[in-house]
């Protein structure tokens, strides 16, 4: 009994410690979308990430030389800021402390700070006052790892200083210190925690102080990466998230951010020369916002603190999308489809749906899955014309002829009368149509990235590289038919590889019935899409009248690979 109260008891207090700390108002941040995150510190002189440092093996008494060197000659927050502005962000995240342990700021409590440094920058300061005028919220990422303090433990296997002599409750107090002096000095909307996942036992007592960060300004927004013993505001998933968001226990919506860089560096690095395109990144954005999330893009400015150009083109490129299309973005909640019959994705707010066609289907005839609400207005975001549609295969068909494509995502408008609610999220179709399985329209297993997989080929989508190391196992489509039909099947695919043997196939039809087809190895000196042209011919199948589950298994072998661009079900003509 006594037991039994101790459990309730304890439980009843994890689930307080849990739930009560968490911000008061967080609409800005739920609306906002979209972010800057800088990565910004002395690791800019030498070129090779944030953790060079790390990478190099670095003495913090030599990496101390990093202090006396730094000439941030170019930089201006009030151009950073107006950047960010035109980049179409609504926040900032600004490396007030990396892992290096160097203070971007004047603090109190270390010498080993930007004040400090030639060019006397308080960064933090000039900063936040930069974001004051612009009225956009700035918030300060700070990383519980600290490689410069003396008294931070653990220390990186290659630091020659004696562990014995440090002492933890020093660092402990000097976190303490410096997270109430940003909060109280530069009043950040935002904490963005880091490298906390060495303290495992603690140490640095992050329940409290979370607390008292709470207890100073109970607005602010705290990330899930202080510590694992508190909860945080918002989460940074790194894994695949559902189409239509992530859900609490209790179903509601929970907050999240997805950090992102342009090329493959936090901080600067000019050897990190891939770089993501605007029309991707534009894309990226759209899909965290059909998910309910956030995106924080990140920024490594240069040692002189100039921003280079790569970065700058793409920022000022997503705002002019931005521009035009913001109205679906910004304030929007997650999807209400879980999948859609073409490339895109699809925001809400109010009773307006947003779908974001990231390839308009070659007949310019975009479908929509059929919901329970009229109609009141449809149109093509961009120009406010509106558009003819019309309801079919419980779908609703835009026209979208007449207007601007645009490369990134073309944005619909539908608005509903009421709050939009789905219908039927699969097409219905009669028993005299052609019926066109697209990879796009395809849920791909929960193992498998889809976006990691679909190449936009001119006009269509293609799936590529299903081959033995990829992990795909299947794909499926769900659609109903109107009447028990017999159909001739097709498949357009082929082999990426040359000489590498017919690659075997199954399609499965309600997880009964096998379809075992073969794509033909291609012969040498002959190009894949000559292949794709030709559809394959793989045998005839009885459809149910009703719902139906159709999945595609291929069994790559050593060497194999496979491009799909369709599957498709031709009615059987006697
Ligand atoms: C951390 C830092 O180590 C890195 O330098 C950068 O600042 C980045 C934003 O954050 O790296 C992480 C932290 C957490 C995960 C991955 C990388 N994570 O949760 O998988």
């Amino acid at each position: 009994m006594i037991k039994r109260i101790l459990i309730l008891f304890f439980s009843v207090l994890f689930s307080l410690l849990a739930n009560a700390q968490t911000a008061v108002n967080s609409q800005w941040y739920n609306d906002a979308k979209f972010g800057i995150f800088v990565h910004y510190g002395l690791y800019a002189q030498i070129g090779y990430t944030e953790w060079a440092q790390n990478h190099f093996e670095i003495q913090a008494a030599d990496y101390e030389k990093l202090q006396s060197q730094f000439a941030p000659s170019q930089f201006n927050a009030n151009q950073w800021v107006q950047l960010f502005m035109e980049a179409g962000a609504k926040y900032l995240v600004f490396t007030a402390k990396h892992h290096e342990g160097f203070s971007m700021y004047q603090s109190k409590y270390t010498d080993f700070n930007s004040f400090k440094s030639t060019y006397s920058i308080d960064f933090l300061a000039q900063l936040s006052q930069a974001c004051q005028q612009k009225a956009m919220p700035f918030g300060v990422y700070y990383s519980v790892m600290d490689w410069h303090h003396p008294d931070y433990l653990p220390r990186r296997y290659f630091d020659n200083r004696p562990k014995e002599l440090a002492n933890t409750a020093n660092y402990k107090l000097f976190f303490k210190q410096q997270v109430t002096e940003i909060i109280d000095r530069y009043q950040p909307s935002l904490l963005w925690f880091d490298g906390e996942w060495e303290n495992t036992h603690d140490s640095l007592e992050s329940v409290a102080l979370d607390q008292m960060i709470r207890d100073k300004n109970p607005g602010i927004l705290i990330n899930n990466r202080l510590s694992r013993y508190v909860k945080g505001d918002f989460k940074t998933p790194e894994n695949a998230v559902p189409a239509t968001g992530l859900k609490s226990e209790d179903g509601k919506p929970v907050n999240w951010e997805l950090c992102y860089t342009i090329n493959d560096s936090w901080g600067y690095d000019p050897y990190s020369t891939e770089f993501k395109s605007a029309r991707g990144l534009i894309r990226l954005l759209v899909d965290i916002c059909s998910k309910g999330g956030n995106l924080l893009l990140n920024v490594g400015p240069k040692p002189d603190g100039s921003i280079q150009s790569e970065f700058q083109e793409r920022l000022l490129a997503m705002g002019k999308w931005l521009k035009e299309n913001g109205n679906a973005i910004y304030g929007t909640k997650a999807s209400i489809f879980e999948q859609l019959p073409f490339y895109g994705a699809s925001t809400t707010k109010g009773n307006t749906i947003y779908l974001h066609a990231f390839l308009m289907p070659s007949n310019r005839q975009l479908a929509m899955p059929l919901l329970k609400n009229n109609i009141i207005k449809l149109y093509h975001l961009a120009s406010k014309k509106e558009l003819p549609y019309h309801i079919t295969n419980n779908q609703c068909i835009i026209d979208c002829n007449g207007i601007k494509i645009d490369d990134a995502a073309t944005v619909i408008a539908v608005e509903t009368e009421g709050l939009p609610e789905l219908k039927s999220q699969f097409p219905l179709y009669a028993a005299n149509q052609t019926i066109d399985l697209l990879p796009e329209a395809a849920s791909f297993d929960p193992m498998t990235k889809k976006e990691n997989m679909l190449v936009q080929y001119f006009d269509k989508m293609l799936l590529k590289k299903w081959n033995q190391q990829s992990t795909l196992n299947n794909i499926e489509w769900h659609f109903s038919t109107a009447n028990t039909t017999l159909y001739d099947v097709y498949i357009k695919a082929a082999s990426a590889n040359e000489l590498k043997g017919n690659i075997l196939g199954n399609l499965q039809i309600d997880s009964t019935r096998n379809l075992l087809f073969e794509i033909p190895a291609r012969t040498a000196y002959t190009y894949t899409n000559a292949y794709l042209f030709k559809p394959i011919f793989i045998g005839q199948i009885t459809i149910n009248k009703g719902f139906n589950n159709i999945k595609l298994k291929v069994l790559p072998k050593a060497g194999q690979e496979l491009v799909f661009e369709k599957i498709i079900f031709i009615p059987h003509k006697k």
